[in-house]
This record gives structure tokens, C-alpha cells and sequence, in this order.
């Protein structure tokens, strides 16, 4: 972590503490079968960032309600009652803004707090430095309206000029404005970078991953489903899948999490979704890689994008979709001694599957093999 990082995170932390804000929430699954080292965040829990117009209006309503209140009760004179309303006004209105900064700071993960699989996958897309600096800018927010709060009452605690508790309640107002201003960008960066980690899979300790590869179209979704109560978007068009769909399943005493990967295309040069799925296939225990019998994709680009995964190293089941619609021990007769051959020459482990029921025994045995 580099030295300002620790900064940061202690001044996270250290608020967090002061203002007993629960810590952060981790699953904890117990497991035998310890494949992944790490915890993913729950990128699902991170509080919506709302709009800076939305916590300044929240903050006008917390105030005027303040306000009303007050008006209610008996004063010993004129001032007394101006200076507690303004300095009553000046709590609601940044006891407002501050919670709503600090929801930010608060639900989003510590970049360095996140899993090297994630991180790897939100550094495809996302400038972490950016990211830090964009959450620090919330934070130094929070800090400078604190303080202006702080000072702001300070100066109301005497005295007794109307015009004067007038214009620090206005000035606070107006410099609280001021600051969330200078931090606008952020709001719409880290709202729009919020839901981008809602699409990273939430991965478990102790669970094997195995991932789910092929052409776009293939049948990937409809697998996870049908080995798992997930419930990925399935569809008739390529490139559904943007999201990593997770699915999680024991079989026996295996614990495993099936990750449904974005349409791998065979290119050279690969765009973001399929190093998306690269990166996933290389912390993977086992790839299940599906062939599609109905060809809208080659068998011969079918089977390039199965030696590129075989080079992987990884165990491979492949899986042979839709053959409720085709006859796939007949459309594969004689294909698939060239996917013998291609096992044979990478020298990887593979089992072949037409039917669910392979898979999971298949990965039964694959598994104990690693042990
Ligand atoms: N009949 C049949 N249709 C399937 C099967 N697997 C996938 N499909 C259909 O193929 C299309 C693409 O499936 P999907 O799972 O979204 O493919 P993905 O892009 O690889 O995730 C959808 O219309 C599915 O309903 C299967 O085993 N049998
Ligand atoms: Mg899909």
C-alpha cells in the first residue's frame, strides 16, 4: 500500500470507529476445500450515490424541519431565538450532507480491501488511481464541512448581532454548497463506477471456481442454470452476457462457485469483455467448455477457441449443448477426434459430457485429483 493509501484507509477506519458505523460485511464460509484465499466484497451491498442536488435538497428539508420545531417554543428574546435556530439550522443542514458523504466513503470497498481477481477485472476498465482519488474527494468533503460547522457554530456561540448570525447561517450554507460543487464529478463517477462493481462476481473462500466458456450463443447461461438455482439473463442474441453470473453449488464436500463468462471471441487482439473472461478462466480449478452442435459458429472456430483455453492448462469438460435438439453423439462422431488430438498435443486433462449429470461427476473427479 502506498503511503498516502494507508492515510486514507486510517482516516476511513478512524471515522468509521468514532461514529460506530458497522464494519464492513464480509461473507465467511467455512470450508475444506480452501481453493480461493480471499473474500470477495459484496459489491451488491454498496449504497446508490445520490445526486449532489438530492443530499443539498435533503439537507434544505432536514433544516426547514428543524426550523418549524423551534419556532414553537418560547425564547427569552429576539436573539437568544435567532442565534438557536441558526445554530440548530446549521446542525440539521450538515448533519445531512455528512451522513450522506460519509454513506459514500463508508459502502464502497477500500481498493486495496478488494480481491486480486476483481481487481483485476475492474482494472480492465477502471483507472484505480482515479478511483481513489475520486472517493478521497468525498472524504476531504466531509472533513471541510465538519469544520466549517465547527467554526460556524463557534461563531454564534455569543453573540448577539442579528445581522451578523444571519450571515454565518447564510455563508455556511452557501460555502457547504461551494465545496460539494468543487466535488461534482465524483458524485457522477462513483455512482456510474457503483453500478460497474455490481457486475463483478462475488467470490466465496473455500469454493472451487469453475468457469463456463465457449462462443457467444452457445448455451453457457443455460448451463449455470440448470447446475444452479442462478439466474443469468439468457437470450437469443450474442454478448448477453456482459455480466459475470455466479452460481454456486456443492457437490459432495466440494464446494463450487460456476462462473458464467462473457462470449469469447477468438481474436488476436481481445476487447475488454473477453479478457474479462480470460481473466476468470486463469484462476479457474476447471473450465467446462461448451460446443455448441448447432455450428452459427464454426466447429472449426469452436475448436480454435478450445485450444486457446486448453493452452490455459486447465482441466477441461467439454460439454456438448442442446442435444435435446440435435443428435450430438451423431453431429460429433467424427469431430471429435480432433479435439482428441488438440487434448493430446497441450497435454491437458479432459472429460467429455452431453448431459448435466457428467459434468458434476466429472468435476467430482477432477477435483479430488487436486488433492
Ligand atoms: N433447446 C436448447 N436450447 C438451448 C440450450 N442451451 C442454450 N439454448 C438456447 O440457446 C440460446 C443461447 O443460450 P445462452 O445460454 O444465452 O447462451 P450463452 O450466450 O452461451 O450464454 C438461448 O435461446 C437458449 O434458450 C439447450 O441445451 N437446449
Ligand atoms: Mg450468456
Amino acid at each position: 500500500m502506498k503511503k498516502d493509501d494507508v492515510k486514507l484507509k486510517k482516516n476511513i477506519d478512524d471515522i468509521k470507529n468514532i461514529e460506530n458505523i458497522e464494519s464492513i460485511d464480509i461473507v465467511d464460509v467455512n470450508s475444506n476445500v480452501p481453493s480461493v484465499s480471499f473474500d470477495s466484497f459484496d459489491f451488491q451491498k454498496i449504497k446508490p450515490v445520490e445526486k449532489k442536488d438530492v443530499i443539498i435538497k435533503n439537507a434544505f428539508s432536514a433544516m426547514r424541519f428543524k426550523k418549524k420545531l423551534l419556532l414553537k417554543k418560547k425564547y427569552k428574546d429576539d436573539i437568544v431565538k435567532e442565534r438557536h435556530i441558526a445554530r440548530e439550522s446549521i446542525k440539521a443542514f450538515s448533519k445531512s450532507l455528512l451522513k450522506n458523504l460519509k454513506n459514500v466513503f463508508t459502502s464502497f470497498p477500500f481498493i486495496t480491501d478488494i480481491d486480486e481477481v476483481n481487481f483485476k477485472l475492474l482494472s480492465l476498465e477502471y483507472d484505480v488511481d482515479k478511483v481513489k482519488k475520486h472517493l478521497g474527494n468525498f472524504f476531504w468533503a466531509y472533513k471541510k464541512i465538519y469544520s466549517l460547522q465547527k467554526e460556524s457554530l463557534r461563531k454564534l456561540s455569543r453573540t448577539k448581532d442579528l445581522g451578523f448570525i444571519n450571515n454565518v447561517k447564510n455563508s455556511f450554507i452557501a460555502r457547504s454548497n461551494s465545496i460539494l460543487n468543487q466535488i461534482n464529478d465524483s458524485f457522477v463517477f462513483l455512482e456510474e463506477f457503483r453500478k460497474f462493481l455490481k457486475t463483478l462476481p462475488v467470490l466465496k473462500k473455500g469454493y472451487f471456481i469453475v468457469s463456463i466458456a465457449g462462443f457467444p450463443n452457445v448455451g453457457k447461461s443455460t448451463l449455470l442454470k440448470k447446475v444452479t438455482s442462478a439466474n443469468p439473463e439468457i437470450n437469443v442474441y450474442p454478448f448477453t452476457t456482459k455480466k459475470l453470473n455466479l452460481g454456486l453449488k456443492v457437490v459432495d464436500s466440494f464446494k463450487i462457485q460456476f462462473i458464467d463468462t462473457p462470449g469469447t471471441l477468438n481474436r488476436e487482439k481481445s476487447n475488454v469483455i473477453e479478457k474479462k473472461a480470460e481473466i476468470i478462466i486463469s484462476y479457474s480449478d476447471v473450465v467446462v467448455y461448451v460446443f455448441d452442435p448447432s455450428f452459427s459458429y464454426s466447429f472449426e472456430e469452436q475448436l480454435k477457441l478450445f485450444e486457446n483455453i486448453t493452452l490455459k492448462k486447465k482441466k477441461v469438460i467439454v460439454y456438448f449443448s442442446k442435444c435435446d435438439l440435435f443428435d450430438c453423439k451423431k453431429v460429433f462422431e467424427d469431430k471429435i477426434s480432433k479435439i482428441k488430438e488438440v487434448v493430446k498435443k497441450n497435454d491437458v486433462k479432459v472429460s467429455f459430457c452431453y448431459d448435466v449429470s457428467c459434468i458434476l461427476s466429472s468435476l467430482k473427479d477432477f477435483l479430488l485429483m487436486k488433492e
